[in-house]
């Protein structure tokens, strides 16, 4: 993000056909996967996984969905499942997805806490929470036109439940005014975040709690009507439709309830790009260009007026009333 390469759209196009896949080598995967396993802790998430997947596809929330044009399609699968922002495992967005970088992240058992100024800390196999939350029927679908603060968008069908649903469970305590995440953090797997080393890893962000508690804050669990792939974050993610990309962190280990606003990873790389609140607002320029515009990928790059809120104003502006 702190360095945007705008290719020439076929390039675009033709990048994603060809197959550059990189083979692995499996002494040193099996080298990996023994150190992912130290900072795991928790063993139950094996079956949970594999039952979860009764809940794909979830049923289609259309009020928390996108209020798109009659018949606009989602983004071709390959599109958000190719084309990603992953910076622990690389800047380059068309190779985030390769095996050579995902086959060493194991994402199951995955161990989660959700903890700080609450009465009930929990800390739970995400795999588990996930069938619990699959049982509760508290599992939707929400088709989304996903914002990148970078100028571009896709239409994604995101399966997952309220973040406030989350939340409630670990009853907040009146102190705690905002919700910090923070994403996994290994180095040994994490080529980006072994090498970037001017970053603050591991990469964090945060909401304000009441725009955490707002139905359309999600916790993703998955894309397309399956389980989200490694590369978009699984098994868990944040997904904030009103809100530029960056707040919707990947694969997150820990929920934290605080008292005040909590530093983001992007907030302290380059603070006067990446505000806290960082809205989608199409009168608001990035310092470096507009944001007026978008380019929704997957249909020719076709360019579309950017909406305020991302077009979820009727929803959350009453959240930044003065
Ligand atoms: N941990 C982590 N979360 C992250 C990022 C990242 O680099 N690391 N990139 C962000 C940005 S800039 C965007 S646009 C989205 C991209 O999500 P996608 O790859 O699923 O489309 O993830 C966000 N969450
Ligand atoms: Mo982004």
């Amino acid at each position: 993000m702190a360095n945007v390469i705008i290719r020439p759209e076929w390039s675009l196009s033709e990048k994603l056909i060809t197959p550059e896949e990189v083979f692995h080598n499996r002494r040193r995967f099996l080298r990996d996967m023994g150190f992912a396993g130290a900072w795991l802790i928790g063993a139950s998430g094996f079956a949970a996984a594999k039952d979860n997947k009764k809940y794909y596809p979830a049923k289609k929330n259309a009020a928390l969905s996108s209020q798109l044009p009659a018949g606009t399609k989602s983004t071709p699968a390959e599109w958000i499942a190719g084309y990603n922002n992953f910076y622990e495992f690389t800047t380059e967005k068309y190779y985030v997805k390769r095996p050579f970088y995902m086959d060493k992240f194991s994402i199951d058992p995955w161990k989660m806490r959700v903890d700080g100024l609450c009465k009930k800390p929990l800390a739970v196999d995400v795999h588990d929470l996930i069938g619990d939350m699959g049982k509760k029927g508290k599992i939707d679908e929400r088709v989304q036109r996903f914002r990148c603060v970078e100028g571009w968008s896709m239409v994604v069908p995101w399966t997952g439940f309220s973040l406030a649903e989350l939340l409630k469970m670990v009853e907040p305590k009146p102190e705690a005014k905002f919700v910090r995440f923070t994403t996994a953090y290994n180095p040994k797997v994490m080529p980006g975040a072994a090498r970037m080393t001017n970053y603050t890893w591991p990469y964090q962000e945060g909401l304000r709690l009441d725009e955490a508690m707002h139905p359309l804050a999600q916790v993703a669990t998955g894309i397309y009507g399956k389980p989200l792939e490694k590369q978009n974050g699984a098994p868990l993610r944040l997904v904030v439709p009103w809100k530029y990309g960056y707040k919707s962190i990947k694969s997150i280990v820990r929920i934290e309830l605080v008292a005040k606003q909590p530093k983001t990873f992007w907030g302290i790389a380059i603070p006067k790009e990446y505000p806290f609140e960082s809205n989608v607002d199409p009168e608001v320029p990035h310092p470096r260009w507009s944001q007026a515009t978008e380019r929704v990928l997957g249909f020719n790059n076709r360019r579309t007026a950017t909406l305020k809120y991302n077009g979820f104003g009727k929803q959350v502006a009453s959240l930044y009333k003065k």
